[in-house]
């Protein structure tokens, strides 16, 4: 299984997304799974954005998991933080899902790990608690440690376990990037298989001028660091060419001429 991209862009955190959900127009929705499809997405994040009431949310996730997955045959990553709604997105959902996500909080786990269990889903666990995001990779590793053993406890297996170490905005957060680094290298050390990582990559450049640039730097260093798949920017050339680039760097993807178009292809 080489480098994976969860495309970012069915997310009510952008404008036309969040008017497509209000007005329950389906084609906005299409469009991006299609268009990120092509740029080359093995998967779908689907966030509803914020929205008060927790049926709601469960009532629009089923609705744009079912209206993405019309058009296009990729996976979901099923983005909330209500576990009404990530249910209801795994019952709506086609093929193998993931959750996105759990928190290593003792009653998010309890609740979560059996869901994907239950679904035989992949499942996000981020390293924070109800303390928050911890300051650096040694807090970040200890909660790891504790979202490794929940999950097996209940009987995920760590190929469907990809935890998030939490990349935040260099622009307020500078001193967390080599210490979210340095956590991907340690995640891939905690188990025999090792889980596996990801990271929504976008977070790192909210609010800085030329955020492709810190994307794509930041994705090849991270890459390096033990970094498997990412939510990000699947119509992003550059990024997407980088992304295929390091796979290819790192012995991960065999090499060809044109393996740019067979990592978009695959
Ligand atoms: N980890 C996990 N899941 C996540 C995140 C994470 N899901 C959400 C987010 N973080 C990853 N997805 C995005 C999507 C968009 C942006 C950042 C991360 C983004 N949006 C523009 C902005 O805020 O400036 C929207 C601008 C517009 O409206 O055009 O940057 O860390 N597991």
């Amino acid at each position: 299984m080489g480098f994976e991209v969860i495309g970012e862009r069915i997310n009510g955190l952008f404008k036309d997304i969040r008017q497509a959900v209000a007005e329950r127009d389906p084609k906005p929705i299409q469009e991006w799974a299609l268009k990120q499809k092509e740029g080359g997405a093995h998967w779908l994040d689907i966030n509803t954005g914020p929205i008060a009431s927790q049926e709601e949310q469960a009532e629009i996730m089923e609705w744009l998991v079912k209206t993405a997955q019309e058009v296009v045959d990729l996976p979901v990553a099923i983005d909330s933080t209500s576990v009404l709604a990530i249910e209801a997105g795994l019952k709506a959902a086609k093929g193998k899902a993931m959750i996105n996500s759990t928190t290593a909080e003792q009653a998010k786990m309890d609740a979560l790990f059996p869901l994907a269990a239950k679904y035989n889903a992949a499942i996000i666990a981020l390293a924070m608690n109800e303390k928050g995001v911890p300051k650096n990779s040694e807090q970040r590793i200890a909660l790891a440690m504790e979202l490794v053993a929940n999950a097996d406890g209940h009987g995920v297996p760590m190929e469907d376990l990809y935890i998030d170490p939490l990349i935040l905005p260099v622009n307020v957060a500078q001193d967390h990037v080599p210490e979210v680094l340095e956590t991907l290298r340690q995640v891939k050390m905690l188990a025999n298989p090792a889980p596996r990582t990801t990271i929504g990559l976008s977070n790192v450049s909210q609010k800085s001028p030329d955020r492709p640039l810190i994307n794509r730097t930041f994705l090849a260093m991270a890459m390096s660091a033990g970094l498997d798949s990412a939510i990000m920017d699947a119509n992003d050339d550059p990024l997407m060419e980088t992304a295929a680039t390091g796979a290819i760097l790192l012995n991960q993807s065999i090499y060809c001429d044109s393996y740019v178009k067979v990592f978009r292809q695959r």
